[in-house]
């Protein structure tokens, strides 16, 4: 096969590299406030405690390894002759530490940070303060380079333009919960593309996809792959 294939991943496919899911019993939204952590409000409440988060987050990132989901990808990526575009809601760098090239960072990433005053966008530091300052403006108006509820995604254009043409699209390790993510699959579906869901157990859009294979990411992902 050498059709255009679109890759969702979302926090599922990293579990078993050790970082938390949200919505999982165990999950990062059972232990804060996602109101507190994840909304521009909540970062103007209180930018230390939104740091805080974000630097334990980067700092546990930087300790994960890529999983055989995320190397599975990589491989499909390597030898595939068609167009595979990963987008994921993920903010960490497991799908380049595997080695993915095409990888679209909806939602951010950890190791960005993000100036409030002109939207530059530079390699954040280990531990970032909300005073740091702009390397571009100078301002002292720095936030994690993440997407927070009530903020656009990055990339919708291209995502858009990626799904209207898709031949096939996978959805792995995603809730289904969070818009727009969410609606993909029936942006897919509604464009001609065959869907499949790769979850631990059904997601909340599992109904929508044409075919749904259910299991740790570890498993799905490379049976699915070979
Ligand atoms: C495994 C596994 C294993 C476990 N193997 N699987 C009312 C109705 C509709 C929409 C809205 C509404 N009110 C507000 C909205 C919009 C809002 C929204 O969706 N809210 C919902 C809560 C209802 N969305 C937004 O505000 C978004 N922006 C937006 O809509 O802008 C408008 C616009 C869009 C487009 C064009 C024009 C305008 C922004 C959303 C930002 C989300 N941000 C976060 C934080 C990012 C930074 C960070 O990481 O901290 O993104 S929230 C969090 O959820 C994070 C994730 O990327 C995202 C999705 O979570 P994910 O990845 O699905 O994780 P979980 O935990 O939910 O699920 C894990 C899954 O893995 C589970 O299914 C497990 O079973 C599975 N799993 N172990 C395989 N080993």
């Amino acid at each position: 096969m050498n059709g255009r294939i679109v890759i969702l991943t979302g926090a599922g496919i990293s579990a078993e590299s050790g970082l938390g899911t949200f919505r999982d019993v165990d999950g990062l939204w059972t232990k804060y406030d996602l109101n507190d952590v994840a909304t521009p409000e909540g970062f103007a409440r209180n930018p230390n405690l939104v740091m805080d988060f974000y630097n334990a987050r980067r700092a546990n990132a930087a300790e994960a390894e890529p999983n055989a989901a995320h190397e599975a990808l990589a491989r499909l990526e390597a030898d595939y002759t068609g167009e595979i575009l990963i987008v994921t809601q993920n903010v960490d760098s497991l799908h380049e530490a595997a080695g993915s090239k095409n990888v679209l960072h909806m939602h951010g990433a950890l190791n960005s940070a993000l100036c409030n005053a002109c939207h530059h966008r530079w390699p954040a530091p280990a531990l970032m303060a909300s005073d740091d300052l702009c390397p571009r403006c100078n301002a002292a108006a720095t936030r994690p380079d993440v997407v927070w509820f009530g903020e656009i995604p990055y990339g919708m254009d291209v995502i858009g333009e990626a799904l209207s043409k898709a031949d096939l699209f996978v959805s792995i390790g995603t809730s289904g919960e969070v818009y727009p993510a969410a609606n993909f699959v029936a942006e897919a579906d509604r464009y001609g593309a065959h869907t499949i869901e790769l979850n631990l157990e059904p997601s909340a859009r599992a109904s929508r996809f044409a075919e749904t294979r259910f299991g740790p990411a570890t498993q799905t992902v490379p049976e699915w792959v070979n």
